[in-house]
């Protein structure tokens, strides 16, 4: 959308479901690339409204409840509040962020679905599905158990089968078994009411390739999904959690999650405006995280019914097709709505070279980061910002995010700004010098300077967020180098002018940087401002060399970023070690027990302690070592299937137990006398078993 036709702006960030609490993958994907964009328009002073709120109905909230024995409503209570004051917390500055299980949402959903409805746009469908008859309700996909036809896994669900990840449809499972009783589930016949998407597919395709400058993974996304065919898709479900279905004989029936999420960004407008005209008093304010500036009085179809405004959404990618085709269908289908001028959505993020789950607690969760990092939200905001997985699904891992912060924050943005203070602080009583004739590298500088703004901001308005956060780094690398070419340490002592000029040029490149970086690290800004004691500037400032004024009294020097200690990160990766083997002992097979032996049988096994001299590979094999063994009775040869788990030189010296009285066999040629002890784990790996401490060879073992 051209922007001088641009009025007004919509953002909207994904609505997270309210079945947990918000990870790194949700920020990097979602929230942070969200609110720098929307930070950036408002340091432009553009009029934007920025909604969000917990998505509250669906499956996923139902199956929490019913795993933790509480209610779907105690579920939604708890983690809405988790989640929103992660998002305060994090600095993501929603003008709202409300809730779908709001009394303004009900009325909004079940007001639009009223008007779908009247216009004749539903066609009404039987088909049959599975009812559990002791439960008495339908059962919806992950309410459904069985055998997965493809690989025989046991516990496959209704929609899809995770051990090996094929799409199923509940009647595909062999052996279905409903997860409320455990019984065999009927098949029922049911009406519900669909929204025919292939009357719209014309329009979507116009819609969808008049924006050829999405990006390319939801443009090709969308393409497939049009040359697929689109199909009609139920609107409603058999459910008791969720909104009711507004029209007679539907009782027992709740709007798809799908259909009543989107619209969640137009009641939480509502609801916005609500408050605004209601001014300060609202009882609801602090339950739905209404930030109190810039909420005076608007009309909310302003923000959705008029051309000149532009809507955006944030989103993950496995939205992509509920955001580009299913909610722009609805909207065509009422009639009176703008629809999205773009759909920025992203890959995902992977943790340490693993996708992230919930399940399986791999996951960085923002609300133990804040506990464990306090005060560093900024740190994060930076690292997911510079790996954003924008283009590609990237990985997060603790040693880069100790890296770009030591290296990055520390060393180049903190440095350079405490460079500034410190020096101004020592020669000039922390008084803005005056700026004095300028020479050809003052001059360069400055010109430098004046073309970062324009730079940042096409990279925003594009939505390259790393891009523009390279950008401002740039500005702080800029200033770095000025101090080193200028040397202003050593001038102070020949010419006082010369420093007075330099150390204004590079106040004004703090307080450029004030500006630049507010949108990314706002907490980082703030900071900034307050020591430089320079309020008041936005965006339009930026690039200029007049921002502080000469006899300006700056704040005290603090620093702006601390160092991230080794301790710090072998901490959290120990912890995500834990998860991993809490997971492995979890889906560990324990092993039966074999059948009794006698004690005779036992003692018939001579097992001792013993040294491996020598090691190695026994040629042409993968997994087979040649080891030399002193039993102290002897030293002779066992051949061991240890290769893959252990090299060579690594087991020299290490002492082992060994059955010395096992028949001698020949392996690949060689004479094998022995068999050394080895613990096997769930995932195969292999491991010694040796004493703790040294121990005399040839002591037995029983
Ligand atoms: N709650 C899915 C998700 O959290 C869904 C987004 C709704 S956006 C309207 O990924
Ligand atoms: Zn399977």
């Amino acid at each position: 959308m051209d922007n001088s036709k641009v009025k007004r702006y919509t953002v909207t960030a994904a609505l997270p479901y309210t079945n947990g609490p918000v990870h790194i993958g949700h920020l990097a994907g979602v929230y942070i690339p969200a609110d720098i964009y929307v930070r950036y328009l408002r340091s432009n002073k553009r009029d934007v409204k920025f909604v969000c709120g917990s998505d509250e109905n669906g499956v996923p909230i139902t199956l929490k409840a019913k795993r933790e024995g509480i209610t779907p409503q105690e579920v939604v209570d708890k983690y809405h509040k988790i989640i929103g004051d992660s998002f305060k917390e994090f600095g993501i500055s929603f003008n709202i962020y409300h809730r779908t299980s709001s009394v303004t949402h009900h009325q909004t959903a079940a007001g639009f679905f009223t008007t779908l409805y009247k216009k004749g746009v539903f066609t009404e469908v039987a088909t049959e599905q599975y009812y559990d008859e002791n439960a008495k309700t339908f059962l919806a996909d992950r309410y459904i158990v069985g055998t997965c036809p493809n690989c025989g896994f046991e516990n496959a669900y209704g929609d899809q089968c995770e051990n090996c990840g094929s799409t199923l449809n509940p009647t595909d499972l062999i052996n279905p078994r409903s997860t409320l009783s455990g019984d065999k589930p009927v098949l029922k016949e049911t009406t519900n009411w669909f929204l025919p998407l292939e009357k719209y597919e014309d329009r979507l395709r116009t819609y969808i390739e008049s924006h050829k400058e999405w990006r390319p993974n939801v443009y090709g996304q969308c393409q497939s999904w049009l040359n697929a065919g689109l199909q009609a898709r139920a609107m409603t479900r058999d459910l008791d959690w969720g909104i009711r279905v507004p029209i007679r004989g539907a009782a027992g029936k709740v709007l798809y999650v799908w259909f009543d999420a989107p619209i969640g960004y137009i009641s939480a407008t509502k609801e916005l405006s609500n408050y605004g005209k209601l001014g300060v008093w609202n009882p609801r304010a602090e339950e739905y995280y209404i930030s109190d500036s810039e909420n005076g009085a608007f009309e909310w179809e302003d923000y959705w019914k008029d051309e000149g405004t532009k809507l955006v959404h944030f989103i993950g990618k496995d939205n992509i097709v509920f955001h580009c085709i299913i909610f722009p269908a609805m909207l065509m289908a009422h009639g009176d709505y703008i629809l999205a001028d773009n759909v920025p959505a992203n890959e995902f993020l992977n943790l340490e070279g693993q996708k992230i789950s919930t399940s399986k607690n791999w996951a960085v969760w923002l609300n133990e980061y804040l506990r464990e990092f306090e005060g560093k939200q900024d740190v994060l905001r930076y690292v997911l910002t510079a790996t954003a997985p924008e283009t590609k699904d990237n990985d997060f891992t603790w040693k880069d995010f100790q890296a770009r912060n030591n290296n990055e924050l520390v060393a180049i943005f903190g440095n350079f700004v405490n460079r500034v203070m410190v020096l101004t602080h020592k020669y000039f009583n922390g008084i803005v010098p005056t700026c004095m004739a300028l020479e050809p590298v003052d001059h360069a500088v400055i010109d430098e300077l004046a073309t970062y703004p324009a730079k940042i901001a096409s990279s925003i308005e594009q939505y390259r967020f790393r891009e523009a956060l390279m950008e401002v780094m740039n500005v702080a690398r800029l200033g770095n180098k000025y101090l080193a070419e200028t040397e202003p340490w050593k001038l102070i002592k020949t010419d006082e002018d010369r420093v007075r000029t330099i150390l204004n040029i590079s106040c004004q490149i703090c307080a450029n940087l004030q500006i630049l970086i507010e949108p990314f690290l706002p907490f980082t800004a703030d900071k900034l401002m307050k020591m430089l004691k320079n309020a008041g500037h936005d965006w339009e400032d930026a690039g200029g060399v007049n921002l502080i004024k000469r006899g300006h009294s700056l704040g005290q020097p603090a620093l702006l970023f601390e160092k991230v200690e080794d301790a710090e990160i072998e901490f959290q990766i120990t912890k995500l070690n834990n998860s991993k083997l809490e997971n492995a002992a979890a889906n560990a097979e324990v092993i039966p027990a074999k059948e009794d032996i006698q004690f005779e049988d036992f003692s018939k096994m001579d097992i001792r302690i013993a040294t491996i001299v020598a090691a190695e590979k026994v040629e042409k094999t993968k997994k087979l070592l040649k080891l030399t063994v002193n039993t102290a009775l002897d030293e002779r040869t066992v051949v061991s299937g240890i290769a893959e788990h252990y090299k060579p030189d690594e087991i020299i010296g290490k002492q082992v137990c060994i059955v010395v009285n096992l028949a001698p066999r020949e392996i690949k040629g060689i004479a094998s006398q022995g068999m050394i002890l080895m613990a096997e784990d769930s995932t195969g790996k292999l491991v010694f078993v040796s004493p703790s401490n040294q121990f005399a060879d040839g002591s037995v073992v029983r």
